[in-house]
């Protein structure tokens, strides 16, 4: 596999300054050597420079930096759409603003394929407010529903040219959702897996679902991983830690599972805010968790289905 790195390095989207060392704190963690490792072919694209921002004025007054973000999303869409064409883009946050860029980018070259792009959100938020119902005004707070073309968007951020239905969305390891987004999702048929259902179910079952519809279409499926998916003893680098998320375990479960399914086309590493980490250690579970995704095993077996 080629995979191809890509910094972006944006904390405007956040509440709070940090995330713009995501890239260089996975960058140090060793990204390219633990990839290299495993035998892929390794490119680091380098960082993407945002457009130029104009002023937007939008009727919610709590939207923080949005002529910046839609700078961003245009930029890094771009950059996705590029990088994609071949290999597979491994997207370095910034904070989860950017995948309205990542996601929006993959899902215009997935429709040139002919193949239809899955998505599967890992994160303790689905961020899927509206420029409308967001009350923070915190822009990491709604990329997925940009990127799925949800309204009130369009006027503000760069026209989308290929939503990803909202069918084709699987959110796992929800533990903090707003009112008007659990509306949303509900309305809008998203697939949504909180921690209720990975304590009842676990989480294997839960994937494999998910994988399982994937194949059957034959899509592509791009992975976003949100730090605050994982629990914040084992992940502290955040700014929005909620207690009570993935395990350890979990988490390389997870990615193991999407290694053996050969569906992952693309893949975002976000929210790491290197200021509030403790030396290293979330960045480098990071950089351990991409590696089970790209193919690092215990033994030489894939994860059992029964
Ligand atoms: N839903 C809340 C909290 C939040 C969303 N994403 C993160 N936090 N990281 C909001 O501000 O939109
Ligand atoms: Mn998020
Ligand atoms: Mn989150």
């Amino acid at each position: 596999m080629h995979c191809k790195i890509l910094g972006a390095p944006v904390q405007d989207g956040a509440g709070r300054m940090g995330c713009e060392m995501g890239p260089s704190a996975l960058r140090t963690a060793g990204l390219a050597a633990a990839l290299g490792d495993l035998g892929h072919r390794v490119s680091d694209l380098g960082t993407v420079v945002p457009a130029s921002a104009g002023p937007i004025v939008h009727g919610n007054t709590a939207l923080k930096a949005l002529p910046e973000i839609v700078a961003w999303t245009a930029a890094i869409a771009e950059a996705a759409y590029a990088a994609s064409a071949d290999g597979m883009p491994i997207f370095l946050g910034g904070d989860h603003s950017i995948s309205a860029g990542t996601v929006s980018g993959v899902a215009r070259r997935a429709a040139e394929t002919g193949r239809p792009l899955f998505v599967l959100w890992l994160d303790a938020h689905p961020d899927f407010h509206t420029l409308d119902t967001t009350q923070s005004g915190n822009l990491h707070g709604v990329p997925l529903a940009y990127a799925s073309g949800q309204a009130g968007f369009s006027g503000y951020f760069p026209a989308l040219q290929a939503p990803v239905a909202p069918e084709r969305i699987c959110t796992l390891g929800l533990r903090s959702v707003d009112p008007a987004e659990r509306a949303a999702l509900q309305a809008a048929g998203v697939t949504v897996h909180d921690m209720r259902a990975v304590d009842e179910h676990g989480l294997a079952p839960l994937l494999r679902a998910f994988l399982e519809r994937v194949t059957a279409q034959n899509g592509l499926l791009h992975v976003s991983l949100d730090v605050d998916f994982l629990d914040p003893s084992i992940a502290p680098a955040v700014g929005t830690t909620v207690p009570g998320g993935a395990t350890f375990r979990e988490a390389h479960l997870a990615m193991e599972m999407l290694h053996d399914s050969g569906l992952v086309s693309s893949l975002d590493l976000v929210e790491l805010n290197p200021f509030l980490d403790e030396r290293g250690r979330t960045a480098t579970l990071l950089v351990d968790l991409t590696a089970s995704l790209m193919g690092r095993r215990i033994m030489d077996r894939p994860t059992r289905s029964h």
